[in-house]
């Protein structure tokens, strides 16, 4: 009895409604973009489950968790042995979405929907030999994944933006595997991001699925970076999964002539440092990528990579030792142009990227959580820098010791799949969150993390600022999160939330610190085509003299070395729903979300033309 209690008791936190920390899949980092793998991606039926029918019983206790699960537990792809049995579902006569995708925008039925979908796809295993491993490798769903291969469960992931993977070494079958996803995008007041957003929470699978399929010892992480500009050292770590110690590795830079044989320690895990006196080194001007190639054994990884340092020294911020300002743009991951939301392939990334380079744009803020593997890795041969994010948005539960474990696991998870791209120049770890000491030690604690893991790049948050309480007009930026950060980034929206753009003659600024400062947004919404004269709100003409009195007011700012206006593109919100205008888009884009331009984007274009010349001619 007492047991019985201690289970029960045990599966209520067990089955908390956003699974815990523990809960929630461990992610080492898996470097899986460049490997061969089975796609699985395309169509999958789905069954659309509000009242999570197929995972609760109606005693509200989950199948998952009982030793023979009904077969009316979705996971079990039941199917009638006799014309008697009741199964009260069928993944065969189900409707279909496409992975990768949102189901908002592929079905007019989930426009609104948020709660759980299961999607389910059929495949075979491909031919593998004994000694092989087998991995299933998400590169992203939103919100909460139960994931099941074969009725049995694999694990639980939360976190809407970052990859994870589950071993299914021996538990797959020649032919006919099922592999099915509870997909849940509900919000939860102690999620990350919260409940509060201003983007539209698209659920689904909405990146690529893959089965991968390695050698019983492989290649599983590798990091690479310049170390010292003066020395032209290159060095970073290989990691064997399944080793023993003592393995070979291969790492070979062939452009570069560097041939090195490492041997791994205990852990799989083998060092490198060498120099490279005659390397090109990455910049927008000059995207120059190398090509990687590391082996082991039987198993070979190939990539290519980009070589930069990037540093600051007091309010200077230096590539590869030489000033840069930062022409940037702020971006979503979404590409409306084609009816789609989320981006959903290489090819739409591309299109928001060329819109960006439109723009003589050298640097992207993904906003406001890790965007895509593509995205960044075509930032990287486009000469794009990029500012990547984490949904520490707005208000978050900073108390909550899972909050933060979910925050960090996040974190971690975009630093390990993106440390090898050059563009990538800082980790971003929260936007607008307001003061407070628990806020403080929060966001403390992440940033040591950060710095543990990556001690190259740098490190900022989007911030805000306020009045000097004896003058109205000097705002004032002072945070102690500016203290621990490189970079001083803040978001203000004179002009649009805060009076009318005129205010921007007016006022002038105090940023007391020794550091270089970053307008991370401004801006205000337009919708395209609506003309009327400069006061008028969400005209173009309005939002126009928006940017050209917010850029003469920051362009005076002590410190400065940059600006990511928001946003690049319209965007869908459920905070924007006036008729007429906004119709559920946020219109601060200087692109409409069907890539037009706005008025505004010409007043951007032509300050970042005339920002390239200056830094030109000081260099
Ligand atoms: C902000 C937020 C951004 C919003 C934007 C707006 O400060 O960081 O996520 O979309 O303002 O349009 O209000």
């Amino acid at each position: 009895m007492k047991l019985f209690l201690l289970g029960a008791l045990f599966s209520c936190v067990w089955f908390a409604p956003f699974a815990t920390a523990a809960e929630s899949t461990q992610n080492p980092a898996f470097q899986a973009y460049t490997r061969d793998a089975l796609s699985l991606n395309g169509e999958w039926k789905i069954i659309v489950d509000p009242y999570e029918n197929g995972y609760y019983n109606y005693r509200y206790e989950p199948f998952d968790q009982q030793e023979n699960p009904s077969v009316n537990a979705f996971f079990t792809d039941s199917k009638q042995k006799t014309p008697s049995d009741l199964i009260e579902y069928d993944f065969d006569k189900a409707d279909t979405l496409q992975v990768p995708g949102d189901w908002n925008t592929q079905n007019e039925k989930l426009y609104y929907y948020e709660g759980s979908v299961w999607y389910r796809k059929k495949f075979d295993a491909p031919k593998a030999n004994k000694s092989d491993r087998q991995f299933i490798y998400f590169a992203a769903v939103n919100y909460r994944a139960d994931v099941y291969l074969n009725g049995k469960k694999l694990g639980v992931h939360v976190g809407g933006f970052t990859p994870f993977h589950y071993e299914v070494t021996g538990k797959l079958k020649s032919k006919d595997n099922s592999l099915i996803i509870k997909v849940d995008n509900k919000r939860h007041a102690d999620a990350v991001p919260t409940l509060n957003t201003d983007w539209w929470n698209y659920g689904g699978i909405t990146r690529e699925v893959k089965l991968l399929n390695v050698p019983g010892v492989f290649i599983r992480d590798y990091k690479i970076a310049l170390t010292s500009l003066e020395q032209k050292t290159v060095s970073g770590s290989v990691l064997l999964d399944g080793a023993k110690g003592g393995e070979k590795i291969q790492l070979r830079l062939p452009e570069l002539n560097i041939k090195q044989t490492l041997t791994t320690d205990k852990n799989g895990n083998a060092t490198f440092s060498f120099t490279v006196p005659d390397a090109q080194l990455w910049s927008p001007e000059n995207p120059k990528l190398y090509a990687v190639q590391v082996t082991s054994g039987k198993d070979k990884l190939t990539d290519t990579i980009g070589l930069r340092t990037i540093t600051t020294q007091g309010k200077q911020l230096l590539l590869n030792g030489k000033p840069l300002f930062l022409r940037g743009i702020s971006v979503h991951e979404e590409y409306s142009a084609e009816g789609g939301g989320r981006v959903k392939n290489a090819k739409e990334a591309q299109a928001l990227l060329n819109w960006a380079k439109d723009l003589n744009a050298n640097f992207v803020r993904l906003a406001h959580y890790p965007h895509n593997e593509d995205m960044v890795r075509l930032a990287d041969q486009m000469g794009l820098l990029v500012w990547s994010e984490i949904p520490v948005y707005w208000t978050i539960n900073w108390k909550n010791e899972e909050t933060y474990k979910n925050a960090e696991a996040q974190l971690t998870a975009m630093i390990e799949r993106d440390k090898n791209r050059a563009a990538v120049i800082i980790w971003s770890l929260a936007n607008e969150t307001p003061v407070s000491d628990v806020r403080n030690q929060f966001l403390g604690r992440l940033a040591k993390t950060a710095r543990a893991l990556d001690n190259t790049r740098l490190l900022s948050a989007a911030m805000e600022k306020h009045y000097r309480s004896d003058n109205p007009n000097i705002a004032v930026v002072e945070d102690p999160l500016a203290d621990i950060v490189d970079m001083v980034s803040f978001n203000q929206y004179i002009g649009w939330y805060d009076g009318l753009p005129e205010k921007a003659d007016k006022v002038t600024w105090e940023i007391n610190y020794d550091k270089p400062v970053f307008i991370s947004e401004f801006g205000g919404g337009a919708r395209y085509g609506y003309h009327g004269d400069v006061n008028t709100i969400f005209t173009e003409e309005f939002q126009e003299n928006l940017y050209i009195k917010s850029l003469g007011m920051i362009d005076k700012i002590d410190g400065y070395v940059g600006t990511s206006p928001w946003i690049l593109t319209d965007f869908r919100s459920p905070r924007r729903l006036l008729d007429g205008i906004q119709d559920d888009f946020n219109r601060k884009g200087v692109f409409s979300n069907e890539g037009k331009k706005k008025k505004a984007f010409f007043v951007l274009q032509s300050y970042y033309e005339k920002k390239e010349q200056e830094m030109k001619q000081k260099q």
